[in-house]
């Protein structure tokens, strides 16, 4: 069977990954130990065994207790440079990186130290790592929108820093429409728009993202297959959609992976994309994801070919990049 081969040496894009949940344990426990910071575990092995997720809300309360041991440049720098590195073994040629500000602004970690940190392990990477990188911007929706425009404005003297918008934390009672306004001034400043929307949420949360929001991607989305009109326009707009298997798994959003409905998105024409959302909390990176939902439901390498052309079609890079990786 050479279809595991396949998946590991063929390039792709990823575009779903969050860059606090590629934050291994041993890397937590490095930095805390480097800055001074309590955990509230005794081990690595300890942080490790807390990592027992019943559904969304249940991660992130860990993940963002994780993400507190991050407060200088240098801390930013080494966990993007870390994923990078590792990115690379996957055959990643390109990567499109969010990033969570509000969760170390509201530790009083200033703006310019989280974006000037992960912004230069993006510039390296071409050179260090054979791939390029870029960032996204994500406001947390369980947070006001007031407090995502105040997120917004500290972030524009970094603008050149990052290419677009996302919408991420906990998306039940925190629909699309709650930030119509703020992604509103986000289009008018030129950036790209993406959305969390259809993770555990409802496919009126992709409506929203798609006509409120107007966003250019679905992250998750896998909650589209409950409406047909939807999944009409998702096809025939090419709206792509950044499927994450193993997190859907750890999360409980199918009961099992090989009830991962995948297939049946590639199979009615979709964009889907397969990636790693955090990967040292859902156990594994891209590759290990490909590998397990394919196992799992039954991939073939026509489905595979799919998943990579999907990922470069569904990416932000230039039309002379997309042109390379064709
Ligand atoms: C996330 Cl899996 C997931 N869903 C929503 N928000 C997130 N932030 C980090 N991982
Ligand atoms: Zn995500």
């Amino acid at each position: 069977d050479h279809l595991p081969a396949l998946l590991a040496a063929m390039p792709k894009a990823e575009l779903h990954m969050h860059i606090e949940g590629s934050l291994e344990p041993e890397m937590i426990f490095a930095l805390a130990a480097r800055n001074g910071v309590a955990l509230p575990y005794a081990s690595v092995d300890a942080l490790r065994r807390a990592y027992a997720f019943t559904d969304l809300q249940s991660f992130l309360d860990i993940y963002y207790q994780g993400a507190s041991v991050l407060l200088h440049e240098q801390d930013f720098y080494d966990t993007a440079q870390a994923y990078l590195a590792r990115a690379a073994t996957d055959n990643v040629v390109h990567a499109e990186i969010f990033f969570d500000p509000q969760t170390h602004t509201a530790r009083g970690v200033p703006m310019g130290t989280v974006i000037r940190g992960l912004s230069r392990a993006c510039a390296e990477a071409p050179q260090k790592h054979g791939l390029s990188a870029t960032l996204i911007l994500c406001f947390l929706r369980h947070l006001s929108e007031r407090e995502a425009f105040e997120t917004l404005e500290t972030a524009l003297p970094f603008r050149e820093h990052f290419i677009g918008v996302g919408l991420d934390s906990s998306e039940v009672g925190h629909p699309p429409e709650k930030f119509a306004r703020v992604f509103a001034r986000c289009r008018e400043l030129g950036f790209r728009i993406v959305a969390h929307a259809g993770e555990e949420g409802p496919p009126d949360y992709i409506w929203q993202a798609l006509d409120v929001l107007k966003a250019e991607r679905i992250d998750h989305g896998v909650q589209a297959v409950h409406d047909a009109v939807l999944m009409r326009r998702l096809g025939a707009g090419r709206v792509p959609l950044t499927v994450c298997p193993l997190s859907n798994q750890k999360l409980r959003v199918f009961p099992d992976l090989a009830d991962h409905n995948l297939k049946a998105l590639l199979d009615a024409g979709l964009c889907a994309t397969v990636n790693a959302d955090d990967p040292a909390y859902f156990g594994g990176y891209v590759n290990d994801n490909l590998r397990a939902v394919a196992a799992a439901t039954g991939l073939t390498a026509r489905h595979a070919y799919q998943l990579a052309a999907n990922s470069f079609e569904a990416s932000f890079a230039d039309a002379a990049a997309k042109a390379r990786w064709r």
